[in-house]
């Protein structure tokens, strides 16, 4: 399968496409941010999971050329949404850690905010904690410069990457998102319970909103709600939809 992936020809023949998947408060329900998620359409294969080809990307290095369509493609559908009267919140893009050291993003949001001012505040990343351990350096640095720029920074998968406090306390991030590893199986299970709170004491001492993933039950929410949660993201709220979708949830939102 991986022999048949060429990923460079993908992005010349249009394979690639994005789907958003909307975040809400949970206090009220209201849409506050939106993650975008890269799909590919193989002409042959079908659709083929970032799960599988995301990791040979990294490997090749066609993920720096893959991550910046994706910023393209993300920037061309916000300037869409408003030219509709649509007000879009950020959009977090998934960023490979290797995307710090094979790419100057910073470079390249410095000129788009040259040229539009206000589309960066529209933009975010999501870096994974395990991503963020391994190139602890590059990733402050590149987090920082961003932020500067006005991109927020969310730490991706939070609870799989064998952090420490320490770590956390150097990345300039502005949101936690507990992976949906831990919300399965709530409020079931005492176990995932007692990391949940932890996780969400935690990131409420240092003033980090939490966006649970993957919540799929009414349970879930209301335990979420209950134990302090701010954001909420999963199928019970909206499953990743296509742009024009993604463009009526937020109209209804408003
Ligand atoms: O959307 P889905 O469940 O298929 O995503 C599977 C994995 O692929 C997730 O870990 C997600 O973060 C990752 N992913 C989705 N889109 C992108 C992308 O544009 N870039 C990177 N680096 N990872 C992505
Ligand atoms: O690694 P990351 O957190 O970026 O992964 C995002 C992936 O999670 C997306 O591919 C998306 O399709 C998937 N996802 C989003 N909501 C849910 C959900 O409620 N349940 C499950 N099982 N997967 C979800
Ligand atoms: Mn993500
Ligand atoms: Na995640």
């Amino acid at each position: 399968l991986r022999l048949t992936m060429n990923l460079d020809a993908a992005i010349e023949n249009n394979e690639f496409h994005v789907v958003y998947q909307p975040v809400v408060e949970t206090s009220t329900g209201a849409i506050c941010a939106i993650e975008a998620l890269l799909r590919w359409k193989h002409p042959d294969l079908g659709a083929i999971s970032p799960a599988e080809f995301i990791p040979l990307a990294e490997e090749t290095g066609s993920i720096v050329q893959i991550t910046r369509w994706v910023f393209a493609n993300v920037a061309e559908q916000i300037r869409s949404w408003r030219r509709n009267g649509i007000e879009p919140r950020r959009v977090f893009v998934n960023v490979s850690g290797q995307q710090f050291i094979r790419d100057d993003l910073p470079a390249y949001f410095r000129k788009m905010a040259e040229e539009e001012t206000d589309l960066v505040h529209f933009i975010g990343i999501e870096i994974t904690e395990q991503a963020a351990i391994q190139n602890m350096e590059a990733t402050v640095q590149a987090i920082r410069d961003l932020a500067e720029i006005g991109i927020d920074a969310a730490l991706d998968d939070f609870g799989t990457g064998y952090s420490s406090l320490s770590y956390i306390q150097r990345l300039p991030i502005r949101k936690i998102k507990l992976d949906r590893a831990f919300i399965a199986d709530l409020p079931g299970n005492d176990r995932d319970i007692a990391l949940v709170r932890a996780m969400i004491g935690m990131a409420n001492g240092l003033d980090l909103p939490v966006v649970a993933e993957g919540v799929e039950t009414a349970a879930q929410r209301d335990f979420l709600r209950g134990v302090g949660c701010s954001e909420l993201q999963g199928y019970l709220i909206s499953r990743p939809v296509p742009p024009d979708e993604m463009g009526e949830l937020l109209r209804q939102s408003d």
